[in-house]
């Protein structure tokens, strides 16, 4: 598929970035789109734009000690790689989560370059985390722990230079907690400096449910580019955090029903549509697990442990959990029941194997970078608004967020027509996003 120097470049980063699966898939992907704009553009590969790219401008690693509540101190792993920086400051979340290492914080950086070149906003891509897992502690240990990662991160963050955000395990408790530390470390009111704040102090409406109402409008999109609408569609989703509650909010406005939603412990199916006030109530309040809905929600539901929530018969898949959480053998229940659209809330959580036999079946599949950008985007307005001291309107900032999301989506679809695979969002994605940072690197020479 690839000719020769794409394959050297690639075979270059793997052997440079060993043991770091994740990130090589991610490359993997971006590359095999790249083939259809080599012979078009060969002065990306004189000035060795790949290589650049593919090489994080910074990555830090460091220390992060905290004392639990029984006094014993425990020590953690902190990262943040701050990978491209040619379309504006370092730009992407914060992941907190036993999981995380280099590898994996290092794929979801690469991947945010391209998401955050498609938002059309001026945000370069970075990503941090740390092997911590909120899950368990208490606010007083998160707290801690939230300071000490601080107190050395505060270092190379700043409103121009790098914005971290959440992701998993990092909502606002964490932001709150890193932000008073950031304010108290600096002497400063830096709103800017981190997005997905509380409302009261610096935060945008509109950015909590912004990646999951994102992704919803992302597919109402390519639902209506085959002619159809998600009005009494069956759709599931997967996971049942940030990007999945608010994927549910949206897709129920817009007349779909959700069917199902997961965390780690196994999935529900609900045939009368999610009841997302007690969904809520028991994930974003109570902290519980996904079995408690079906207890607590009676006839219509029911807890599956085991298995895999893309069993379950749709027209529509959202997966909004995790990175390849979405197997081939997945995929093959989803085509078999007639699934005719699939776009991505979590970061890469369709394999490749998965992703191959949805484009090999024409279903639409709505690739990560360009289907969950709507997070990013907000946080770009959220930094705006903090940029001219200003709150916009609930109605305002999701107008903004809808229109945006409609361009990507217009965007992934003409550059796959001009570059002669129409109709194949992740073409279009990779080749969109990646022609914007190509472009600003080349005219600042060779750094
Ligand atoms: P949350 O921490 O709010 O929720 C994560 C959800 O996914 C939980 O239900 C969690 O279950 C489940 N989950 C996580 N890891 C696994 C796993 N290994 N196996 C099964 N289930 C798992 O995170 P977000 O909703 O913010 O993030 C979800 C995805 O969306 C991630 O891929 C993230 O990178 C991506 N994303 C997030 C954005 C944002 O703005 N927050 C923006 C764009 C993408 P449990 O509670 O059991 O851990
Ligand atoms: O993956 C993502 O795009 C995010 N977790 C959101 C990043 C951000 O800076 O809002």
């Amino acid at each position: 598929m690839f000719d020769t120097s794409l394959q050297e470049t690639l075979d270059s980063v793997i052997a440079r970035n060993p043991g770091e699966p994740e990130f090589h898939q991610a490359v993997r992907e971006v590359f095999d789109s790249l083939a259809v704009i080599q012979e078009r553009h060969p002065e990306y590969n004189d000035l060795a734009i790949l290589t650049r790219l593919c090489e994080p401008e910074r990555q830090i690693i460091f220390r992060v000690p905290w004392v639990d509540d029984r006094g014993a101190v425990r020590v953690n792993r902190g990262f943040r790689v701050e990978f491209n920086s040619a379309l504006g400051p370092y730009k992407g979340g914060l992941r907190f989560r036993e999981s995380v290492n280099l590898g994996i914080v290092k794929f979801l950086g690469f991947e945010q370059i391209f998401k955050n070149s498609l938002t059309g906003l001026p945000i370069g891509g970075g990503k941090g985390g740390s092997d911590f897992d909120p899950a368990g502690k208490s606010d007083g240990e998160v707290m801690r722990f939230c300071q000490s990662f601080m107190t050395e991160l505060h270092r190379h963050i700043g409103e121009h230079t790098d914005v971290p955000a959440g992701d998993i395990g990092v909502g606002a408790r964490e932001i709150g907690y890193m932000f008073g530390q950031y304010k108290r470390l600096t002497n400063r009111y830096e709103a800017g400096v981190l997005t997905g704040k509380g409302l009261d102090w610096g935060g945008s409406l509109v950015r909590k449910e912004a990646t999951g109402y994102g992704t919803a409008v992302f597919a109402e999109e390519m639902l209506a580019a085959r002619g159809e609408g998600l009005d009494g569609r069956p759709v599931a989703v997967s996971g049942s955090g940030n990007v999945a509650l608010y994927a549910i909010e949206k897709v129920h406005q817009l007349g779909g029903r959700v069917v199902t939603a997961s965390d780690s412990t196994g999935y529900i199916v609900d045939e009368a549509g999610i009841d997302l006030d007690l969904l809520k109530q028991i994930k974003e309040v109570e902290r519980g697990r996904i079995r408690e809905y079906a207890e607590r929600r009676g006839g219509s539901a029911r807890f599956v442990s085991g298995g895999s929530v893309w069993d379950v018969p749709v027209d529509v898949a959202l997966p909004c959990a995790t990175q390849n959480e979405l197997h081939e053998s997945d995929a093959k229940s989803l085509i078999g029941n007639g699934v005719v659209v699939v776009a991505e809330g979590a970061n890469m959580p369709c394999t490749p194997e998965a992703v191959e036999l949805f484009r090999a079946a024409g279903i639409a599949f709505g690739p990560g970078k360009a289907a969950n950008a709507g997070g990013v985007a907000t946080s770009a307005l959220e930094m705006q608004q903090n940029a001219s001291r200003d709150a916009w309107t609930f109605d305002y900032a999701e107008g903004r967020l809808t229109e945006i999301m409609r361009s990507i989506h217009a965007n992934c679809l003409e550059t796959a027509e001009e570059y002669g695979r129409p109709g194949d969002y992740v073409v279009g994605a990779n080749v969109a996003g990646f022609r914007k940072v190509a472009d600003a690197m080349m005219a600042f020479g060779v750094i």
